[in-house]
């Protein structure tokens, strides 16, 4: 998900990291850097200049008050930036990168909940509502859908096909079905037929159009008058970049929105209309939709998307988290990865490593980890200068990267290195410490 944007962003963070001192003019450099990759990734150019205006300002008071790391600091400051431009309060932020906050779905207190789904055509809207019904039904909520798209039969067979699939009850809109009515009326009709199928949650999927238009938001605001949902949630296509903006504050002025969800992450989407969208409605995004299947819908949670695109969203629990002794659920969770069939990746490596460093003196440390001998670690001596190498050349690495080294081709070393400031010799032995442990760990388990 957002592959370069995350690239470029990690790797500017990543120089930041590692420096002792920071002065004010680094900090402008790395924030023109970050303005740019922001620029090119298609977020909107009010949003972008907000984000450095604010990350300036708060870097600036960082500086001042000379603390200790600012470089680890002024990360932590894109971070949480970031995480407040997709969306995350600050009382979200304030709990840890670990707390799960994605916004939930309101329920009707009295009667069926209805949930509109509006957005332009081929947003993804009918995908989009019999995802939603899956989890729905998961969830015990009774859903059922309604075709609101009277326009072409086409739309009302997809979404009867698709509730088929997910085991979830269609309504109105029958092809052959007689459309002199208005469609507000052809929709409260379905909404009472679910009713009294006793549907406790109704979503609605209606008709897009190529464009926002008039008559479009004239329809929409006579069904949503019509059926009072709970919920209006615009479906947008996370692939439109900060058109996405245009096209979200048209609907919000237009019929008024408490939600949206982006579709399509799973493309190449850089990333404009996720960072975007937020600010310019001020509606949460709800869910993303990251693949054609029914089951490929995640809740959005702000704060550990950040993470997700800034690569790093275990480091900066770490960092948060980062005690004098060792952490007993990072450990608990090595342990637990160490004994998997899988065995352990880089980025518990990463962790392994710095809860050593932690913890102090090697020797007292090796025998705290499960499934590691001190063997398999002794080429990699630990003092701090040689942990922040591993470190940034770990840091460097795109998330898949971490998960699973042997996707690292000669041009993916190069660019590790590059990153890292580093030499690609030293990503090579890094990774051939990371074999020798893996080996020694599976030995281990196997005894
Ligand atoms: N890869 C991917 N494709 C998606 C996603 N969501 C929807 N699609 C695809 O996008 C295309 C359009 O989806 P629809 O659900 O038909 O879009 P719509 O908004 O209902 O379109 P109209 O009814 O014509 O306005 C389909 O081919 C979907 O499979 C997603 O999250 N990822
Ligand atoms: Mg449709």
């Amino acid at each position: 998900m957002f592959t370069a944007l995350s690239e470029q962003l990690t790797g500017v963070l990543n120089r930041l990291r590692g420096r002792g001192v920071l002065s004010e003019s680094d900090v402008t450099d790395a924030l023109r850097e970050i303005r740019r990759h922001l620029l090119e990734a298609d977020v909107s150019f009010e949003v972008t200049r907000g984000f450095v205006e604010r990350v300036r300002e708060r870097a600036v008071g960082t500086l001042q008050v000379k603390a200790v790391s600012p470089g680890q600091q002024v990360v932590k400051l894109v971070h949480d930036e970031i995480a407040t431009l997709l969306g995350a309060s600050d009382a979200a932020l304030a709990s840890g990168v670990g707390a799960q906050h994605a916004a939930p779905l309101q329920f009707a207190s009295v009667g069926p909940t209805v949930i509109l789904l509006v957005g332009l055509q081929g947003s993804g809207k009918t995908t989009t509502a019999a995802k939603l019904a899956r989890r729905l039904k998961l969830e015990q909520k009774a859903p059922a859908l309604v075709a609101a798209d009277i326009y072409r039969p086409a739309a009302a067979e997809q979404l009867r096909q698709l509730g088929q699939q997910v085991g979830v009850p269609v309504f109105g809109a029958g092809v052959g079905a007689q459309h002199a009515a208005p469609v507000q009326k052809l929709v409260q009709d379905a909404l009472r037929e679910a009713e009294s199928a006793r549907a406790r949650t109704v979503i609605v999927d209606t008709a897009g159009r190529l464009q926002i238009d008039a008559e479009m938001m004239d329809e929409l605001r006579a069904l949503k008058a019509a059926v009072s949902p709970r919920e209006v949630l615009l479906v947008a296509d996370g692939m439109t970049g900060q058109d996405a903006v245009r096209i979200a504050r048209g609907f919000h002025e237009g019929v008024g929105l408490t939600g949206v969800i982006l579709t399509k992450l799973d493309g190449d989407a850089r990333g404009g209309a996720a960072l975007s969208i937020h600010g310019v409605t001020g509606v949460p995004i709800k869910y993303v939709g990251v693949g054609e299947k029914t089951d490929a819908l995640e809740p959005f949670d702000p704060a550990r998307m950040a993470g997700r695109i800034l690569g790093q969203g275990d480091v900066v629990a770490l960092v948060e988290k980062a005690a004098a002794s060792v952490d007993a659920e990072a450990a608990k969770r090595l342990e637990q990865k160490a004994r998997s069939k899988k065995g352990m990746d880089l980025q518990d490596f990463l962790v392994a490593l710095k809860q050593m460093q932690q913890m102090g003196p090697l020797k007292q440390v090796l025998g705290l980890l499960p499934g590691v001998n001190a063997k398999a670690l002794q080429g990699v001596s630990m003092d701090d200068k040689r942990l922040k190498h591993v470190e940034a050349i770990v840091l460097s690495m795109t998330p898949a990267e971490r998960a699973d080294p042997s996707v690292l081709s000669g041009s993916r070393k190069q660019r590790i290195a590059k990153g890292s400031g580093r030499t690609v010799q030293e990503v090579n032995r890094l990774l051939e410490q990371f074999q020798q442990m893996r080996k020694m760990s599976k030995f281990i388990k196997r005894m």
